[in-house]
């Protein structure tokens, strides 16, 4: 058996020459040193660093020496792509900082500039609210109802066992609507199953009660909300135009329980956990019993009740803030819209999203509500 080659000179593997690898290491490393941007980069890797670049094929024909020789030529082409992935670690670096210093003054954005668009729209508060609280009764499988804002008097007001002679139905509360005819015939002959009479700026959402329970079969349950009309002056508390929102329901065995629950989860679902409602007699026509409804108040929880030094805005220190009307369906009212009252039941509510959105956002002045000044409805953003 022969004896190893151990005068076999590596030398003579061309590419594993001293001299070779490094000038391999020297074009590479010169190549990475002229690239200028990472594009150009990356190919000198390819062609440097990459599985085909000369000192991988120089790597590979290490396994050609003997193992004596191996470990000193090893070492040179070891040494020779260190420095090779070291500069180009470097440029790689040094190319991303100037393209991120770049990038900077190029996508600077001069805040000091004055301002050149038109800003941009926003719901109006009333809307998002109005929706806010739609979205409440619709997850619980509330339909949304709507009814024309130019109503029947049967609809507004008879339907509703509203009696001819309700100081509602004056003109001191009422918008009528001129029929234009000049022959003194109303507009509101024959809408509405026995009607005769005028027509009128709605002025409550209850008509759509009426409408809801006439259009469906019973179980009705429906959310109404909607503008209204009445013949106040516009001040502080008080507008002619304003927006209501209507609940009703009408099914078999419901009870003032059912009623005291939706509002209970109502305010929950609108001013949070743990605050208390209660319900004081009153009177509506088309409700009986009938109650107002209230809450307490979210601010101060009935502290400032009896308490000078510290006052609550929200409540004017009363404990409570009142909500809005509600009561069981008057069943003279399911009658006239062909509900047998002897079965169903049902329970209504409403209230005033005005009122709602001055003491849930701390608005002072109901007018700041309807002059369309976007500094008023600007911090309202597209939320609520
Ligand atoms: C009604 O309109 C009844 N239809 C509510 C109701 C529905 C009771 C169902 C029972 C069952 P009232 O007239 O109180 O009730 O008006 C309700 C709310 O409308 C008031 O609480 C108030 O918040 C609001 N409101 C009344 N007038 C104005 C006004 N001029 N400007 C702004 N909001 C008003």
């Amino acid at each position: 058996m022969s004896a190893p080659n151990k005068s076999y000179d590596p030398v003579e593997v061309e590419a594993l020459k001293p001299e070779e690898i490094e000038r391999m290491r020297d074009e590479a490393v010169a190549a990475i040193a002229a690239a200028p941007d990472l594009k150009t980069l990356r190919e000198v890797k390819a062609a440097h660093v990459g599985d085909r670049s000369p000192l991988a094929l120089a790597n590979r024909e290490l396994s050609a020496l003997p193992p004596h020789a191996r470990a000193d030529a090893g070492k040179r082409v070891g040494q020779a792509r260190g420095a090779v992935n070291k500069a180009l670690a470097a440029r790689q670096e040094e190319l991303e900082a100037e393209r991120d210093a770049r990038v900077l003054v190029e996508e600077a954005v001069d805040v000091t500039l004055p301002y050149d668009r038109i800003p941009l729209g926003a719901r109006h508060p009333l809307t998002t609210l109005a929706d806010r609280i739609t979205d409440v009764f619709v997850a619980m499988g509330y339909e949304v109802a709507e009814g024309p804002e130019v109503e029947a008097e049967w609809y507004n007001f008879d339907a509703l066992n509203i009696a001819k002679d309700h100081p509602a139905r004056t003109m001191q509360d009422t918008f009528f609507v001129d029929s234009g005819r000049g022959d003194g015939t109303r507009l509101g002959d024959g809408l509405g199953p026995d009607a005769s009479g005028d027509v009128v700026l709605r002025t409550h959402t209850s008509p759509v009660q009426i409408r809801s329970m006439l259009d469906r079969e019973p179980p009705v349950y429906v959310i109404c909300p909607g503008r209204v009309y009445r013949t106040d002056e516009l001040d502080a508390t008080h507008t002619p135009v304003f927006h209501q929102i209507e609940l009703l329901a009408v099914d078999e065995g419901l009870t003032m329980a059912d009623l005291k629950g939706t509002l209970d989860h109502m305010v929950l679902s609108l001013f949070g956990e743990g605050l208390k409602t209660r319900l004081r007699p009153n009177y509506f026509p088309f409700t009986e019993p009938s109650a107002e409804m209230d809450m307490e108040c979210y601010v101060c929880h009935g502290a400032s009740v009896g308490d000078p030094d510290n006052p609550c805005r929200t409540c004017s220190s009363e404990g409570w803030i009142e909500l809005g009307g509600c009561g069981m369906v008057n069943p003279r009212v399911l009658a006239a819209c062909g509900i047998d009252a002897d079965r169903y039941s049902g329970f209504a509510f409403g209230f005033g999203i005005e009122r709602l959105l001055m003491f849930r956002h701390n608005v002072e002045d109901m007018r700041d509500m309807v002059e369309g000044d976007v500094r008023f409805t600007r911090p309202f953003g597209m939320e609520i």
